[in-house]
């Protein structure tokens, strides 16, 4: 396995934009890029990651929402689909690994029912609440090439972008 570099908004927003491919075969090579994507995401820490963070524009995320005092629980969607949504909404606090250290809440769905492809491209349909709702709902975003930040005022989003320029100078 191998550690990709996550995209961020600074310098990577060209990218980001991206609108990701649907994947034709659930392969070989589309697991090594979840297990390499797993990797990051473990190491960032995140609790989800789209390949269009690590530059890759293909329909596939992973994540994990175990916490940290239970056993990994590794998830692997590819080409998802959400098949409804609630009418009801809810807020959430949400951070980016491609936005980094900006926090703030957005409202979504609170309910899902989703329809993927697993690690073994085999199919699955399941409905989201809660963490997971929220956090399927942020990486699908990934894949149309949104991210969180477009949810939020002009204001904020453009503060936001300026704040993660701000700190990636001085960092460097
Ligand atoms: O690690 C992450 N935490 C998180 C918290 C609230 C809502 C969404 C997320 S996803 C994020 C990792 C990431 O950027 N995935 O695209
Ligand atoms: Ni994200």
């Amino acid at each position: 396995m191998s550690l990709r570099r996550i995209l961020t908004v600074d310098t990577d927003m060209a990218v980001l934009k991206q609108k990701s491919a649907p994947v034709a075969e659930v392969d070989d090579a589309v697991r090594v890029l979840m297990d390499d994507m797993l990797e990051t995401m473990y190491a960032a820490p995140g609790i989800g990651l789209a390949a269009i963070q690590v530059g890759v524009p293909k329909r596939v995320i992973v994540m994990d929402l175990a916490p940290k005092d239970e056993p990994p629980a590794p998830r692997y969607f590819v080409n998802p689909e959400i098949l409804w949504a609630s009418e009801e909404t809810k807020p959430w606090e949400e951070g980016c690994l491609s936005v980094p250290d900006i926090y703030d809440d957005v409202e979504r769905p609170a309910h899902v029912r989703l329809r993927y492809l697993d690690y073994h491209g085999k199919l699955i349909e399941e409905d989201a609440d809660d963490l997971y709702a929220v956090c399927i709902q942020h990486e699908m975003d990934h894949l149309n090439g949104v991210l969180f930040i477009d949810h939020l005022s002009r204001l904020k989003r453009d503060r936001a972008v300026k704040q993660v320029k701000k700190a990636a100078k001085a960092d460097a």
